[in-house]
């Protein structure tokens, strides 16, 4: 009997790196890192830190054998400063030491004196001083510029939305050992296991083969280790290789909030134009982008930016332009939504003050112009299998929302000092990697002589529950008992050139790739099975571990099948890979199909605001979320909740500070407030089920989209302060503290 993730968690007894024994003879490495923004180095002093008893040895830029770049989009991501310096927080170099304290101790003793030179931290300012990552990129649909003209009313204005710290609960963490003939095995807490693997191969000059990374569970991803757990495991392999011991690299928490990327802050113009009946007919956005110092992942989530520019609206003339700007911020990467949310936070923002203009409520407007079949979006693929409406309506019926409104304006009559607003939310999200070759998984089956089985696929587990999907495919393809599946840990040397466990489709990808390894093992199995019943393979089927001949059960069952297949000689292991088809996007057009499908839903957000102290709850989150057929049904209702949550928060609570030299103030978990289990609203979710025959077994991706749910937050609170202070003008600035809900109470509008 496999017990699954949740279980072991519940019981304390799932592993995680830092809880694996530690070898004798182990080194630990921390990192040296710049101290200031932007500079060029001009000494770095070892003595001192050398110096220190227990301290084996300090690795810089120039002790890499191979190639210091540890980017996967552009070749100037250094895995260590060698001249300039780009941001607080970018490793210099590598101490490692017997300890991690010594480790620590010595890394604080290491002087590096810089040429420091100006730097920039906003992307407005990096835009005006022509600093960017690339290009801008624009997506167009239909003519703006005609279409301002049938317009009655047009607003404009600009949205601010902040960073977000990912705050899993494992922090950066990889474990080194050296093996022979060069080998290395690495365990790294990453949710790209491959591009571990090709840049430490990289970085150490080696081929990929000489690299094993396994990763067998993460205590948290969110994105944050997407990219951004690659140089801390390239550092353990650097250090590993060249002392040949095994080495270990933890960051702390604190150093964890002040040395890698964060959700990026976006800072947004828009325009907005509709008919007086509220039908949107042309909006036009300009997205500046805060990318930090390095490309990283910008570029892609700033493309992710534009396709979702539309959210789940029709908008017959949009143009929508997106420029990734290079500050002097530690690298801003992947996290949930990865740039969807910020095009949305900006699109509502609009629809709030075209309302505003109007004096309708804004779901007048949302409802007026959510997508129907066959409407395309700014990037041409129309829209298929739409269900916009259908999460509206239902949300609607179901939870009763004229009934809750009627409630909350008495509520608002009857006192003075505590008002309550509800704002609904729909969403739409496009599931596939954007970059198309992405869109690909294998998976390895065994079906050993016991009638157990294995499957290795790409699929990381961070929490998301993706095992259990996998376990829940291989269980309903063999029709065997869930519990003789067991998923095994990721690792390169079963699987090979995995995509990351990234984009929401870990399921989707992974799930195909081993439902099509089963099927080829139950081929084989069928063949012995006729031969045992005295059929044709075609005959045979397996229903619940029992075979069956023309559907009528036989005397065999799975154990004595499986031993007769081994006995004979037929193969009990398969590989499979899977490639999601009919995706493409032309970036020279900006026009393809890029999505294998959507995913769309509807939240309704209550929010209770205090006007006398400026704080709030968030009272109520009512949600119908399109589901398809779920491969596990509660995992589901937890990516929901969880993602409402963690959107909340990046719309209310947290707020990433830095101060006027790009030093991170909010460092901490006392600084860095984020939702607990106090703040989480009650939370009803309904799944709009359905068919999808574009993902596994008609399943449905559900890890990112929920989070935009969280953005109705935002404008139920701005609603709210209206209803006590009804001349505050909003300027759409996320987060919306309670300090910043406190200053709109009592802002006077004149
Ligand atoms: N849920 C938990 N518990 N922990 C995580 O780290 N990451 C989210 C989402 N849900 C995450 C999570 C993100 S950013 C993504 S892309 C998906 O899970 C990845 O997993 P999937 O593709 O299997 O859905
Ligand atoms: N990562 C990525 C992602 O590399 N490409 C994507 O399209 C994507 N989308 C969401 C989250 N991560
Ligand atoms: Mo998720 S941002 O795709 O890791």
């Amino acid at each position: 009997m496999h017990a699954n993730d949740t279980d072991l968690h519940a019981q304390g007894a799932s592993t995680f790196i830092d809880d694996m024994p530690e070898p004798a003879g182990l080194l630990h490495a921390c990192p040296v890192v710049s101290g200031i923004a932007h500079g060029l180095i001009e000494s770095i002093d070892l003595n001192d830190a050398l110096a220190c008893p227990g301290v084996v040895a300090i690795l810089l830029a120039r002790d890499i054998p191979g190639c210091n770049n540890i980017g996967n989009v552009e070749a100037e991501e250094v895995l260590l400063a060698e001249q300039e310096v780009t941001y607080q927080g970018q490793p210099v170099a590598v101490v490692v030491a017997e300890s991690d304290v010594i480790a620590r101790q010595a890394a604080d003793l290491v002087r590096i004196s810089y040429n420091e030179l100006p730097a920039v931290f906003d992307a407005r300012t990096a835009h005006a001083q022509g600093l960017h990552i690339a290009p801008p990129r624009i997506f167009s649909l239909g003519d703006v510029d005609q279409a301002w003209r049938d317009c009655d009313v047009i607003v404009e204005g600009s949205a601010v939305s902040g960073a977000q710290e990912h705050v899993y609960l494992e922090t950066q963490v990889a474990v080194a050992y050296p093996l022979e003939n060069n080998g290395l095995k690495v365990f790294s807490a990453t949710q790209s296991p491959g591009m571990v693997q090709r840049v430490i191969a990289r970085v150490l000059d080696c081929a990929m083969n000489r690299v094993e990374v396994d990763v067998l569970r993460l205590g948290g991803g969110f994105g944050g280790k997407e990219e951004q757990a690659t140089g801390w495991a390239a550092m353990a392999a650097l250090a590993a290789s060249r002392l040949q011991k095994p080495v270990k690299i933890r960051l702390n928490r604190g150093e964890d909030m002040r040395w890698t990327g964060k959700r990026h802050p976006y800072d947004s113009d828009f325009k907005i134009g509709l008919d007086q009946s509220g039908r949107i007919l042309a909006y036009e956005v300009c997205f500046y982008q805060n990318a930090g110092a390095v490309a990283d992942l910008s570029l892609a989530i700033l493309e992710r930016t534009l396709f979702h520019a539309g959210n789940s609206y029709f908008i017959p003339n949009v143009r929508a332009t997106a420029i990734s700007c290079r500050t002097h911020l530690t690298p801003n990467t992947a996290f949930r939504g990865f740039g969807g949310p910020q095009a949305m936070f900006a699109l509502e923002a609009a629809i709030f003050k075209a309302a505003a203009a109007m004096n309708v409520d804004p779901a007048h407007i949302q409802r007026r112009n959510l997508l129907q079949e066959g409407q395309p979006f700014p990037y041409g693929m129309p829209a298929e299998n739409c269900r916009a409406q259908r999460c509206w309506q239902q949300l609607h019926d179901r939870f009763g929302l004229p009934r809750r409104q009627q409630a909350i304006d008495n509520f608002n009559a009857g006192h003075s000092l505590e008002k309550k607003a509800l704002a609904l939310m729909p969403i739409c999200f496009g599931i596939s990697f954007t970059a198309t070759f992405l869109n690909q998984a294998s998976a390895l089956v065994h079906v050993y002589a016991d009638g157990s089985v294995s499957v290795s696929c790409g699929a990381v587990e961070m929490g998301q529950g993706v095992k259990e999907k996998i376990r829940q495919v291989a269980a309903r393809a063999l029709a065997i008992d869930k519990a003789r599946v067991k998923v095994e840990s990721t690792n390169t040397a079963r699987i090979a050139n995995m995509s990351p466990t990234a984009a929401s489709v870990g399921a989707d990808l992974n799930g195909q790739a081993t439902l099509l390894a089963c099927q080829r093992i139950l081929q084989g199995l069928k063949t012995v099975a006729a031969r045992l019943a005295g059929g044709e393979p075609e005959q045979i089927s397996i229903e619940q571990e029992i075979v069956c001949l023309d559907g009528r059960p036989t005397a065999t069952g799975w154990n004595k099948l499986v031993s007769e297949a081994y006995l004979s000689r037929t193969p009990l292991s398969a590989h499979a890979h899977y490639a999601t088809p009919k995706v493409f996007f032309d970036r020279s057009t900006e026009r393809g199909r890029p999505f294998a499908y959507h995913v769309y839903g509807c939240a309704a957000v209550e929010v209770t605001v205090d006007c006398l102290r400026g704080t709030y709850r968030v009272t109520d989150v009512s949600i119908v979320h399109d589901g398809g057929r779920s491969l596990a049904p509660e995992v589901d209702r937890g990516q929901v909740e969880g993602g409402v949550v963690q959107g909340l928060g990046w719309m209310t609570l947290e707020e990433v500070l830095h101060d006027g030299q790009g030093r991170l103030l909010t460092d901490s978990l006392t600084a860095y407030k984020i939702p607990d289990i106090h703040s989480a609203p009650d939370i009803s979710v309904e799944f709009l089920d359905g068919d999808n025959p574009a993902a596994v077994m008609h399943s449905k991706a559900v890890g990112e989209p929920p989070l935009m749910y969280g953005i109705g937050g935002y404008f139920a609170l701005v609603k709210a302060i209206r209803a006590f202070n009804p001349d505050w003008q909003p300027g759409f600035s996320a987060p919306m503290t309670p300090e910043k809900v406190l200053l709109a109470l009592y802002e006077c509008g004149c």
